[in-house]
């Protein structure tokens, strides 16, 4: 008896959780409604890159509300990149019984302190940006959608090594960040797997302005490669004085670099640089070029790959919103661990059961002030 009230109990549930979802009414009576929280990186020394998920964000809830399945409220909240400043912004949104879920935050390091939190109130939470190892695997409300350190770099050190041969390397990372960490721990497990000689590991920290100490050694040990895992601050000055000592070799860089902020602070310095991205905006698919010419129209400049990624974000979202029916946060994030084939601008994408990312890469190298296809 128990089991037969409990199955029409679960029966009666379904059926109202898909009449809400379904038939709308000429009101649009039915249709989902959410607020959904965004923590990003929009203020202080690394702020192209929340400005560019901002964007991204702002453009898909336009035309996610215009298409009218279901209606998205986004509460943006600043971090700085800080991850005081993440946690606080954090429990502002999950104390606010509307938000259903957050995207964000920005930089990995930010998402380690904010996403057992989240996970720990049952608030789903995407990123979109953060690459480093073991995010989703904080709990079972987290996920991304942002291409791994683990998958991007290797192909880009494959990439590197057929095209120049390469045999020995330096390798030049931030060690006071969980993301530039764990994308030297992935540089270097790449290199040692691909037989490669590591003639030296240098570091250096967050605000960093003089690299000429550990230029000057790497100079003089003569790599093949550099191998720097960066954000775009100190990347773009490390390739500027690279250049200038006069070191022409190819970097191959982690997620950090890629953005064209790196071109826009280090110029020609910029020209050599490999990386591997979900994104390529001169990609021949009418998805990608109707993405770009939309983003172009509002914000007069071309979308790099965090606004692709929060892009699709949101779209991925918002159709876990439809198929869960409701703006529940256990029911949203059930939908969203269910996301597969999703056809996106960055391709087609399914999360693993961890809620981590498979999708294919792209190898692009900077070449005369452009990201372009290293072919
Ligand atoms: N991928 C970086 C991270 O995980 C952030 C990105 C904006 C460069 O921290």
């Amino acid at each position: 008896a128990q089991f037969t009230a409990l199955s029409s109990l679960v029966l009666l549930s379904a059926c109202g959780g898909a009449q809400s979802s379904g038939e709308k009414d000429a009101n649009g009576a039915g249709k989902v409604t959410a607020d959904i929280g965004v923590i990003s990186y929009i203020s202080g020394p690394g702020a192209a890159y929340g400005e560019a998920i901002t964007n991204g964000l702002k453009l898909a809830n336009e035309e996610i509300n215009k298409k009218g399945e279901v209606e998205i409220n986004l509460v943006i909240e600043d971090s700085a990149g800080k991850q005081d400043q993440a946690l606080t912004a954090a429990q502002k949104l999950m104390n606010s019984k509307n938000v259903t879920a957050i995207i964000g935050p920005t930089l990995s390091t930010e998402m380690n302190v904010v996403g057992p939190e989240a996970d720990l109130n049952g608030v789903p939470i995407m990123g979109t940006s953060t690459t480093a190892e073991g995010i989703p695997q904080i709990g079972e409300y987290v996920f991304r959608n942002s291409l791994p350190e683990a998958l991007a770099i290797p192909a880009s050190i494959d990439k590197a090594i057929e095209k120049y041969d390469a045999k020995k390397v330096a390798i030049l990372y931030g060690n006071d960040d969980v993301f530039t960490k764990s994308g030297f721990d992935t540089m270097k497990k790449a290199a040692e797997e691909k037989g490669l000689e590591i003639l030296t590991i240098e570091t250096f920290q967050k605000g960093q302005s003089d690299y000429n100490a550990q230029l000057t050694k790497i100079k003089s040990l003569k790599p093949d490669l550099i191998l720097a895992s960066a954000l775009y601050n100190e990347g773009a000055v490390i390739m500027d004085q690279a250049r200038k000592m006069g070191i022409d070799v190819p970097f191959v860089g982690g997620n950090g670099f890629n953005s064209p902020e790196v071109i826009k602070i280090a110029g020609d310095a910029a020209n050599g640089l490999i990386v591997a991205t979900p994104w390529y905006g001169d990609k021949d698919d009418q998805k990608v070029q109707d993405f770009v010419k939309k983003y172009e129209e509002k914000y007069g400049k071309k979308p790099d790959q965090f606004a692709a990624q929060a892009y699709d974000a949101l779209y991925i979202l918002a159709e876990a919103l439809k198929n869960a029916g409701d703006a529940d946060r256990d029911a949203v994030r059930d939908a969203l661990a269910e996301t597969k084939d999703f056809q996106g601008i960055l391709g087609s994408f399914s999360f693993d059961k961890d809620g981590d990312v498979v999708m294919e890469p792209t190898v692009l190298v900077i070449d005369e002030g452009k990201f372009t296809v290293f072919e």
